[in-house]
């Protein structure tokens, strides 16, 4: 052993690398897919079918033979598919369908459930 201190090494020889690396890590939010929600429409016994298909052409594009279909569908099984979507626009459908209802006075009941 020399004079030198046996803990620093000399300038040059440490295991540092001489050159930086600038590594860019993206969130990873950012290429997350949004969650999808299903719209389902409940049946009750009371709001006229007439009115469940028009809910179904109205906010869900459907034409009058798929709109029928989802209608009894629900009608016959207590609960079917309307569409899915990302939360603000089945939250945003949902709350037509259950303003249109309650304008008219119908107990009909529109949800969203996490896909
Ligand atoms: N069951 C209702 C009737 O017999 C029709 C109906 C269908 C109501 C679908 C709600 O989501 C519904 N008039």
């Amino acid at each position: 052993m020399g004079t030198s201190d046996p803990i620093t090494p000399p300038p040059g020889e440490d295991d540092e690398p001489e050159f930086e690396i600038d590594v860019v890590v993206r969130p990873r939010t950012r290429t997350r897919k949004p969650s999808m929600f299903t719209v389902l429409m409940l049946n009750d016994d009371y709001t006229p079918m007439e009115f469940v298909v028009h809910a179904l052409e109205r906010f869900f594009g459907k034409s009058r033979d798929e709109a029928t279909d989802i209608m009894l569908e629900v009608h016959q099984h207590g609960v079917g598919v309307c569409g899915v979507f990302t939360y603000e626009v089945a939250e945003s459908k949902v709350a037509h369908v259950m303003d249109l209802a309650r304008k008219n006075q119908h107990p009909l009941q529109c949800t969203l459930e996490k896909e």
